[in-house]
């Protein structure tokens, strides 16, 4: 059976087992932490990052690098659109969560989560004053292109639903929601979005295991 190493509370690791749940693929989850891997778990992840994928002797770390993997080897349901420009759109929304979002969303949950539970420390929460200020921009941005659509790309569930669905679970997790009274299109899309069965489950068992 397949194996996910990597923790369940990271955004690109919830990537992965999304998509995996979505297409049907069992796997196991081992849970490496983000910091002081071995130097096994390097040889597999060289840039040391959570999540690699194994499979076998084959071996692919980088969320988005598995997700596309993933699409080849159990092409359905497809996670990217057909139409070529929907496809473009689709990466770039996975872009634009990985890089954009989980820079401004991911120090807020480092404070409120990461740094007691892990490091016994208090969050700084002038920090997540700042973050949360910076992210109005990003989320009138997700408002905008949202319009009416139910997914972001292409019509249907993709890959940008799951980097964009996925960096707010912690979100969740760091004690903030998107407020639906200023970003009305994306708080519901959002709550459609983890509503799902494959985030639903994640979210619960998340949940669960953090005692919320
Ligand atoms: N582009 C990577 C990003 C993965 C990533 O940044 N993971 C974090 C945990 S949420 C990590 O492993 N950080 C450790 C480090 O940067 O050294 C992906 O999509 O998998």
């Amino acid at each position: 059976m397949p194996v996910v190493h990597g923790v369940s509370a990271s955004p690109f690791v919830r990537k992965v087992r999304v998509a995996l749940a979505e297409k049907g693929i069992d796997y196991t989850l081992n849970p490496v932490m983000p910091i002081g891997q071995s130097p096994e778990y390097l040889r597999k992840s060289p840039l040391g990052k959570v999540p690699c994928y194994e499979d076998g002797d084959f071996t692919l770390p980088d969320s988005s690098c598995i997700i596309a993997y993933l699409e080849r080897t159990q092409p359905n349901p497809p996670l990217y659109p057909a139409d070529a420009q929907q496809f473009g759109r689709a990466l770039f929304y996975e872009e634009y969560s990985d890089s954009k979002l989980s820079e401004t969303l991911g120090p807020i949950f480092f404070q409120r989560f990461v740094q007691p539970r892990i490091f016994e420390k208090q969050p700084d929460e002038k920090i997540c004053r700042e973050k949360l200020e910076a992210a109005g921009p990003l989320f009138d941005y997700l408002e905008g292109e949202l319009a009416d659509r139910e997914y972001l790309a292409g019509g249907r569930f993709s890959v940008a639903d799951i980097a964009v669905g996925s960096i707010f679970v912690n979100f969740g997790h760091a004690g903030e929601k998107v407020d639906a009274k200023r970003w009305p299109r994306l708080a519901a899309y959002l709550a459609r979005i983890h509503a799902r069965p494959s985030f639903k489950a994640l979210i619960e068992e998340e949940r669960k295991s953090f005692g919320f």
